[in-house]
């Protein structure tokens, strides 16, 4: 666990954390053209994260002292709900406030070559000339660590080119999307009206993980029903995660509909997070998932090696078909006391 530092609960970015790096090493140009926050470095560093360049360790660690600081938000729910709509309006409101927004969205349709759904584009595109909005749309596999991991990545260099808030959406199906909302600061689930049960038809664990509750369309027949039923289902809940009681906001983002009230339930439960201490525990959480995502895939990318490379493995695995995966599995872990005894192979 962590120790909270004095009364000031936010850092105004990891370097205050004892990280051994400081910015005091030489930094590179790329590292210094997106601390300046300059948008084709910040597409660039994304591209080398992406494509597991192998300069991505060192970028990575030198940019985590400024990272830490923006406020991350996530909007998901079922596919057409309006998510992608809604943080468009989101944008539009913090970009009148003077905030530097990024934003990742998740798509399960596209890998990473092939970019967002036409729709989002085409809406985001509105953005694109704004050196104070940055947009990229991630596949839904991620690179070698997974979804989860790269979402941390790319979030330490949106955090460090200087953005105050960034949104993240994805469509909340499957591990992988749900891992990255536990990435995120703020939760918000968008629902709508008339959608089936959207409640029940929720997936479950979603419902569980969001701190903010969005019935979107509500110009639409149902609207008054479904938030009625949403704060039922809170009231009657008798813990909430960080004792924190979701808010239940109404927009109709099509028209650009309570986005301030929406933005204000966001900020209130940013606001709940510093006073309560849950902001470092996020953070500290996120630090230990992150960490140990990358055990994860040194562990992971070390046995495939010895699979193909070690003759006694090569043996075992590939020539025992009479002998049970359980029985093998034990024999080879007992190996594993020197499997990185030296320095690990091609770490990423
Ligand atoms: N009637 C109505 N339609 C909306 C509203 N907000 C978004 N939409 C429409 O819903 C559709 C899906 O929106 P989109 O933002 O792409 O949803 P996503 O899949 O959740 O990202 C689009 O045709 C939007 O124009 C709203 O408040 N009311
Ligand atoms: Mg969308």
């Amino acid at each position: 666990m962590h120790r909270r530092e004095g009364p000031d609960l936010l850092p105004p970015c990891h370097s205050r954390w004892p990280t051994g790096r400081r910015p005091g090493k030489p930094l590179n140009s790329l590292v210094k053209a997106i601390i300046q926050g300059q948008v084709r470095a910040v597409a660039r560093a994304m591209t080398w994260i992406e494509n597991d360049h192998p300069g991505k360790r060192e970028l990575l660690q030198t940019l985590y002292p400024f990272s830490g600081r923006a406020h991350t938000v996530g909007f998901t729910g079922p596919p057409g709900a309006g998510k992608s709509t809604l943080v468009d309006q989101v944008i539009r409101h913090l970009r009148a406030q003077g905030k530097r927004v990024g934003v990742l969205a998740v798509d399960p349709s596209s890998p990473f070559t092939g970019g967002a759904l036409l729709g989002d584009r085409v809406r985001m595109i509105q953005h694109s000339d704004d050196p104070g909005v940055y947009i990229r749309s991630m596949g839904s596999r991620g690179s070698l660590g997974g979804l989860a991991a790269t979402t941390h990545e790319l979030l330490y260099v949106l955090e460090a080119s200087g953005c105050d808030v960034i949104l993240l959406e994805t469509v909340g199906v499957g591990q992988g999307e749900m891992d990255i909302m536990s990435v995120a600061d703020t939760v918000v689930l968008v629902l709508t009206p008339g959608a089936g049960d959207s409640v029940q038809t929720a997936k479950a664990g979603i419902m569980e993980i969001a701190d903010i509750f969005v019935v979107n369309k509500a110009e639409l027949p149902g609207a008054d029903a479904l938030v009625r039923e949403l704060q039922r289902m809170v009231q009657e809940k008798s813990s909430h995660r960080e004792n924190w009681c979701p808010l239940i906001s109404r927009t109709v983002a099509g028209r650009g509909e309570g986005i301030e009230d929406l933005w204000q339930a966001i900020v209130a439960h940013r606001n709940d997070l510093y006073q309560t201490g849950h902001w470092q525990d996020r953070r500290q959480r996120r630090h230990r998932d992150q960490t140990l995502n990358l055990m994860e895939a040194v562990c992971r990318r070390e046995l495939r090696r010895r699979a193909d490379d070690d003759p006694k493995w090569y043996d075992l695995l590939n020539d025992r078909l009479e002998q049970d995966p359980y029985t093998t599995s034990t024999r080879l872990l007992a190996d594993l006391p020197c499997l990185f005894a030296g320095p690990p192979t091609n770490t990423p």
